[in-house]
């Protein structure tokens, strides 16, 4: 539609009006409304003259094109952000001031931007990495940004190593590769000689770090905040957003093929389900403990090296995230989106955990940076929601200036004088009691590097621990140096022997290192079966994408039957086809195709439906692009289902009648397309793994 594809882009600079044509189309200006007559050519002397200065229409354009670009974010550089809003489903009146807890059914405008942190603006979603999951929460007591990510835990216990442990994961500075992984000598190395790292390691070389897209994972806000009541009272609290879709991750042969087809496979997800109709929600989850707690648990709740096992404190779910809105505009919103973990609100206080600590002066100073001056609150994206009142002013940008002689205070004006502070309404800093040296250490309780990253493994299910032992097999091939290679899977014996020894095996290390003395002895803990994704199944189908494979002829019946059954189960269905145009149906009908088949790979989906005609199954088996289609679907433990008549294709994509297995499912009954929907509701047939992967346990 011609208002989707075009707005003023200048709202405030001439409103929503244009200069217009005799036909009413809008007249292209200048940047200073002049109207524009010719935008195809310079102004030049003559025909093949040189081109004048003179021509400002010219220069301004080229000037503001050359101004595009601002810096992007030294981590978390590739995002994708939209809006939604989020909604109390019980209040936490007694336990926090903060505007969006205080009554059921409360809603708060959010914006939440979700990325990887390693790669560049331009890298690729299916990174083996952490994301980011940061929620700006609009309140009516100012914007509290909680600037998460999807994993629990951090790599490093004090911000001063911050600067390093990112130097390392990111492109090495000679060469300027590799780009968006962590697979190469510098991080291993950084990683290797920083024990507190072990247990996010074994996160991030979990599935966890391959996620099937953002509406699929978890969000945690890493540290130990406070919550703060009207009394002044303060309980400590850790927060978990938590998928309603379930968990679900890619499998790494599938991530590095994603790549590939559609690099953008996140983003484009995200932007599919909210435009579909179809807005992705999380639960927030809180746990909640005191003091008492505090001093009695195993690990200092301020090192955020640790998780508190929801065993040990449950989590109490508290609200709804939904997210429903696209942005207008990727640059206004999604790249100058300002994130600052220093953005509490009343109600919500920091902890001494020392990474918060940084992190708070780090964030505000960096988006001085990108958004080139003091005044980005001004930006609609970051400005508060609420009434704002201050004597900052002027700076780079000001847009919003506010009239009359008074910009200080006290001042003599009276009613006419401004804002005042309010220690009645303003923000209560909790007065905790601190005491001692100065001095630059990592306390003793900090010490424990191994424990946590232990029951982290065991808590797996063995697909699970077998990727992660491939993972590190993986990324620790691309290490050039033997000795990061031995120092890492020293250390793992400190985590679990059995994963040290297959992953010295997958090495080829001659002999097994000598596990590095820890810093403290590691206890036992119990697993807990909510660190595993597996564990944790979904058992639906819904919010999944089916490929439906189909040819000329194929039996209507069949295919309208699948596309039904996906819809009743909440999922979508795509079709994949030899050509874009699509097909005529058995029963003459036309079938559109959302792709072709070489654009349209099954890593693409979560489960595929195999249904050409039976002649269009004998020319498919010769094609190089269909027979990968099947056999990628099979070797990542998809759900298969077939039409009779499609058993040449799956042999010759290396399927024979032996390997046929629950997964694999003919469509031969009245109710069989359902069935087999409901059957995907598995998402994968893990078992089968070890059939097409001669490393499995
Ligand atoms: Fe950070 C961005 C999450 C530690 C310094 N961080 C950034 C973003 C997320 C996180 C989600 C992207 C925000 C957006 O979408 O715009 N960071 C974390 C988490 C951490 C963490 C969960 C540990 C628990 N970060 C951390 C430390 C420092 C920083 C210790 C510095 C001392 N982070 C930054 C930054 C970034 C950033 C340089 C880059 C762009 C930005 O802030 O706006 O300031």
């Amino acid at each position: 539609m011609a208002d989707d594809a075009y707005k003023n882009r200048n709202p405030g600079r001439g409103g929503e009006t244009h200069q217009v044509a005799s036909g009413g189309t809008p007249v292209m200006t200048t940047e200073q409304g002049i109207p524009v007559a010719d935008d195809q050519n310079t102004l030049k002397v003559g025909e093949r003259g040189p081109s004048l200065l003179e021509d400002f229409h010219f220069r301004e354009k080229i000037f503001h094109f050359d101004h595009e670009r601002i810096p992007e974010r030294v981590v978390h550089a590739r995002g994708f952000g939209v809006h939604g809003f989020f909604e109390a489903t019980e209040s936490l009146s007694e336990v926090t001031r903060a505007d969006p807890f205080q009554e059921v059914g409360r809603r708060t405008p959010v914006f939440v931007r979700f990325s990887t942190v390693a790669g560049n603006k331009g890298s690729f979603d299916l990174a083996r990495d952490v994301r980011g999951f940061a929620v700006k929460f609009y309140t009516q007591e100012g914007n509290w940004d909680l600037v998460g990510n999807n994993i629990p835990v951090f790599f490093i216990q004090d911000a001063i190593k911050f600067p390093d442990v990112i130097h390392s994961v990111k492109q090495q500075p000679d060469r300027g590769f590799p780009q968006a992984q962590s697979a190469h000598d510098n991080f291993w190395d950084f990683i290797s000689l920083t024990p507190e790292s072990m247990h996010m390691v074994m996160w991030v070389m979990s599935d966890r770090a391959i996620p099937r897209s953002f509406r699929f994972m978890e969000g945690f806000g890493v540290h130990t905040f406070r919550f703060i009541n009207l009394a002044g009272v303060s309980t400590f609290v850790k927060f978990h957003w938590r998928p309603k879709l379930g968990l679900q991750s890619v499998m790494w042969n599938e991530a590095v093929k994603i790549n590939g087809a559609d690099p953008d496979f996140h983003r484009r997800d995200l932007w599919d389900a909210i435009n579909g109709g179809s807005p992705p929600e999380w639960e927030l989850g809180v746990q909640l403990f005191d003091d008492a707690f505090a001093e009695a648990f195993e690990f200092d709740v301020l090192d955020p090296t640790k998780i508190i096992p929801e065993e040990q404190i449950p989590i109490r779910i508290v609200g709804r995230l939904v997210l429903d809105r696209t942005v207008d505009n990727f640059f206004a919103e999604t790249e100058q989106v300002a994130f600052c973990t220093q953005n509490v609100v009343p109600g919500i206080g920091f902890s001494n955990d020392p990474l918060l600590q940084g992190r708070n002066f780090s964030y505000l100073d960096t988006q001085l940076k990108r958004l080139g001056g003091p005044n980005f609150t001004h930006i609609p994206v970051n400005a508060p929601r609420c009434p704002m009142a201050h004597f900052q002013q002027d700076g780079h940008m000001a847009m919003k200036n506010p009239v009359g002689r008074v910009n200080y205070e006290p001042n003599s004006w009276g009613e006419h004088g401004g804002p005042r502070e309010c220690p009645e309404r303003g923000y209560p800093h909790f007065p905790s009691q601190e005491a001692g040296e100065k001095r630059q250490v990592r306390s003793e309780s900090f010490a424990d590097h191994y424990s946590q990253a232990r029951q982290f493994f065991i808590s797996q299910t063995a697909v699970e621990q077998k990727h992660i032992g491939d993972a590190l097999t993986f990324e620790l091939s691309k290490c050039e140096r033997a000795d990061i290679r031995e120092r890492m899977v020293a250390h793992l014996r400190n985590i679990d022997e059995g994963l040290a020894t297959a992953v010295a095996k997958g090495l080829g290390l001659a002999v097994l290192p000598d596990a590095l003395p820890p810093a403290r002895a590691p206890i036992d803990l119990p697993p807990s079966d909510a660190l595993s994704i597996v564990k944790r199944g979904p058992n639906s189908f819904k919010g999944r994408k089916l490929g439906l494979l189909v040819t000329d002829g194929a039996d209507a019946g069949l295919v309208r039957g699948l596309i039904a059954a996906a819809e009743v189960e909440g999922a979508v269905a795509e079709v994949v086809a030899p050509h874009i145009a699509g097909v005529t149906l058995s029963n003459g009908g036309l079938l559109p195709a959302k792709q072709k088949i070489d654009g349209g790979p099954s890593v693409l989906y979560d489960a595929v439906a195999v249904v050409p005609s039976p002649e269009g199954a004998q020319r498919l088996a010769m094609d190089k692009t269909a027979k990968d289609f099947v056999s990628d679907a099979y070797a990542h433990c998809k759900f298969i289902a077939y039409a009779p008549g499609a058993e040449p294709l799956l042999e010759r994509a290396g399927i024979a009648a032996t390997d046929l297995d629950e997964g694999v499912i003919a469509l031969d009954g009245p109710d069989a397309a359902k069935a087999f929907i409901e059957a995907c509701g598995q998402v994968r047939l893990w078992p089968r793994e070890a059939k097409v992967d001669l490393d499995a346990v």
